[in-house]
């Protein structure tokens, strides 16, 4: 079975998931495109000699009866309206975070799957599929570390487009560890504060950088999370475990160590795209083989995206009152499980 991708939204991660989807994986043909922009819709049509039709918006392209998977790519603020849409007619759908960019917009999302009666609906959080967080996640629970106590993590872009704001720290960029690291301690959220280190020169005007958000679990552990997007020398994502028995850190990504002008050295990534390039094609193959195999994805969920926005939510507050501000969650309904399952 082919499953047929109708694609909103066909800027950068957009063309990305075409390409894979197209070239690198089985199981999924590109059958609609639609974006707010139509030059870049016709232009990805040409880019990758799709056989498919352009649409004038989401509406009309999810009604494409060929269309059995709608992958939202499209910029945050418009997926919520884009996933409902979707979920109303039945569709399966793979958005990229965030769900959407309120806690309200998430919850209304889950509403209308639960009225659906199955779960629909996936959300990008590639990093449960990179296999250095899968590979963490088994050396803690197979205890090799004993409980876990701290975390220390980081995530370094070397520069952002000048309308990124002091807020998309959170909503564009920790909103990863926001999803990783509760689901690698198995732990629930339970506050978190911000402090503001000096600022970069490298910086512009309106934006805070680089962040310092310390996040402590129902269970004790305190996370404490850099985020610093004009660090100039790489994209960079560092994630350390400390534990009672021992620590464990993420792998860099492999490359080669030269020696070269009296130097010992290792290249290191500048663009976000290839860090997770792997992960990206793992969760999209499985989001396509668990829906051929069990009817529904197995992997993030409407849930998981519910808990990062209401947990976002207290990091942009707490960006504003420099308090401590608590993370208070809603019960899980039974429809969504406790835990999702990444393969690798
Ligand atoms: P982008 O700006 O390159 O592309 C977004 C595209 O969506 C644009 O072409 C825009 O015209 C179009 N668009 C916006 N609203 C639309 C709508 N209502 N209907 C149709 N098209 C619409 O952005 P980028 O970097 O591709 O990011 C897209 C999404 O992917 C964002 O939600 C972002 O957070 C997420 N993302 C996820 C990454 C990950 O690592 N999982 C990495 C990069 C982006
Ligand atoms: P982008 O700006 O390159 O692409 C967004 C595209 O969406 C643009 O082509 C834009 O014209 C289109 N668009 C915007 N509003 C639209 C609408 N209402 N209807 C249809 N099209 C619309 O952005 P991007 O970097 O591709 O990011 C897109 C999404 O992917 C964002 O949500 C971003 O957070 C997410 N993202 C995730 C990762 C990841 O690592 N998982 C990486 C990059 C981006
Ligand atoms: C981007 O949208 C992503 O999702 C990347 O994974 C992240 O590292 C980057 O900071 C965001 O801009």
């Amino acid at each position: 079975m082919t499953l047929g991708f109708g694609v909103v939204g066909t800027g950068a991660i957009g063309r990305e998931h075409i390409n894979r989807i197209t070239n690198k994986l089985a199981g999924g043909k590109i059958v609609a495109v639609t974006d707010v922009n139509q030059e870049s819709a016709k232009q990805t049509v040409d880019q990758f000699g799709l056989d498919a039709v352009i649409y004038p918006n989401d509406k009309v392209l999810i009604a494409d009866e060929n269309v059995d998977v709608v992958l939202v790519t499209s910029w945050g603020p418009a997926h919520e309206a884009t996933v409902v849409a979707a979920v109303e007619a039945g569709k399966y759908v793979f958005c990229e975070k965030p769900l959407a960019t309120t806690a309200e917009g998430c919850m209304r999302i889950v509403e209308a799957e639960m009225k659906h009666g199955k779960k629909l609906v996936q959300v990008g959080f590639m990093r449960r599929y990179d296999s250095g967080y899968v590979q963490l996640k088994q050396a803690i629970e197979e205890g090799f570390i004993g409980e876990p106590l701290i975390i220390h993590a980081a995530h370094r872009n070397p520069t952002v487009d000048p309308r990124y704001t002091t807020d998309m720290a959170v909503v564009d960029t920790l909103i990863h560890e926001i999803d990783v690291l509760h689901w690698l301690v198995n732990d629930d959220y339970k506050t978190v504060q911000v402090v503001f280190p000096k600022k970069t020169k490298n910086a512009l005007e309106h934006l805070r950088d680089p962040q310092l958000f310390i996040i402590e679990t129902k269970g004790g552990i305190v996370i404490n999370v850099e985020v610093f997007v004009n660090c100039k020398y790489g994209y960079d994502i560092q994630c350390e475990v400390v534990g009672e028995e021992g620590i464990v850190k993420l792998p860099e990504p492999a490359s080669i160590s030269f020696r070269k002008e009296a130097t010992l050295g290792t290249k290191i990534l500048t663009d976000w795209k290839y860090r997770f390039m792997d992960a990206y094609d793992v969760e999209i193959q499985d989001f396509m083989d668990a829906i051929v195999k069990k009817g529904e994805p197995q992997g993030p969920d409407s849930w998981d995206g519910y808990i990062a926005a209401v947990t976002a939510d207290a990091c942009v507050k707490a960006q504003q009152t420099g308090e401590k501000e608590a993370i208070t969650l809603q019960e899980r309904p039974a429809f969504y499980r406790e835990t999702t399952v990444c393969e690798t």
